[in-house]
């Protein structure tokens, strides 16, 4: 099923993916060694997906750290740009967490979306800035997110929405393909390398980024508790993985194979400049200030 001629219909994935047409692409891989469709612009019907989302009654949940100087440098940008382009179709829920609930800027929401603000605390290290994410990203679902969104995306705050991210995008666990790494050979992957973590791995099937993932509360709810306990067992051995959270994000997927992956398309890097095979950029990393920004 893997091998499809451009413009065959694959009848791929979980629940409401099995009843949608995906249409291939001869340019780019459109589905994994195991069956999961790898999502590029021109194989969906968006409104086929709305449609279908719709009468299921799905809604999202949306997850970002704005922590620091990182709440006045991205935040608002990112909202705006996800009222105007993230799952529009869908009731939509955002958690925002920040050290500094009285600075998170009071935008102006569509109807069917909200907004909630849950203070964190601020780590010295921006490395735990990064990686207790999982950790409370776990907590909060289990606690409240289950409770009013089947599906949850969780984000880094320093990008912009600039094109459709829609329900085409849902599905049990999904991840998306890196954008420096998709076109490269897989010895480049940067992967852990050190086997006395627990992200440890010689050999993978993609190289994800931990900038954009999600799925069902209950899959994401596993990927974070999963990857947070690695990360405390690698702080118990005074090892820590070569990128973090990412890092033990890609283990857990090459052991739990996602069941959706997203192309390049839903987290691109402008500076990449035109690449054939990327029609449509949907969300785009923001300029990094590091003068600024990394001072720790
Ligand atoms: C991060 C690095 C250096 C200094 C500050 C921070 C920082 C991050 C911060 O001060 N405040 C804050 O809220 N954050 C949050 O962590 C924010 O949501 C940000 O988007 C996220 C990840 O940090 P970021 O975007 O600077 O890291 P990248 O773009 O290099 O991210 C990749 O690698 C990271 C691990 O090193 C993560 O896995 C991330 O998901 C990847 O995209
Ligand atoms: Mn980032």
């Amino acid at each position: 099923q893997c091998h499809l001629a451009p413009g065959e219909k694959l009848k791929l994935g979980d629940n409401i993916d099995a009843s949608l047409d995906l249409w291939s692409r001869g340019d780019v891989q459109t589905c994994t060694t195991w069956g999961a469709p790898v999502i590029w612009e021109t194989m969906f019907d968006p409104d086929n997906y709305d449609q279908a989302h719709s009468r299921n009654h799905s809604s999202v949940t949306l997850t970002v750290f704005a922590v620091g100087r990182y709440l006045d440098a991205y935040l608002e940008k990112f909202l705006l740009s996800a009222e105007r382009h993230f799952m529009v179709a869908l009731p939509v829920t955002y958690y925002v967490f920040t050290d500094m609930p009285e600075k998170v800027p009071n935008i102006a929401l569509g109807a069917r979306r909200s907004l909630k603000v849950i203070r964190v605390p601020t780590y010295s290290r921006w490395q735990d800035i990064s990686m207790m994410r999982m950790r409370t990203i776990a907590e909060v679902i289990e606690s409240e997110i289950r409770h009013h969104s089947q599906y949850v995306f969780c984000f880094d705050v320093d990008q912009v929405f600039v094109g459709r991210f829609g329900s085409e995008a849902l599905g049990d666990t999904v991840a998306v393909l890196h954008a420096y790494y998709y076109h490269r050979p897989h010895f480049m992957y940067t992967y852990d390398h050190n086997p006395r973590s627990r992200a440890y791995m010689e050999t993978g099937d993609f190289y994800y980024h931990a900038a954009v993932f999600g799925g069902s509360w209950q899959s994401v709810r596993n990927m974070t508790r999963t990857c947070y306990l690695a990360i405390m067992e690698d702080k118990e051995n005074q090892v820590e993985a070569l990128w973090h959270d990412e890092s033990h994000l890609n283990k857990y997927l090459w052991v739990h194979k996602p069941s959706k992956v997203l192309s390049p398309e839903y987290c691109w890097c402008g500076d990449i400049g035109y690449r054939a095979d990327i029609q449509k950029a949907r969300l785009l990393w923001a300029k990094k200030q590091y003068d600024t920004l990394r001072v720790t």
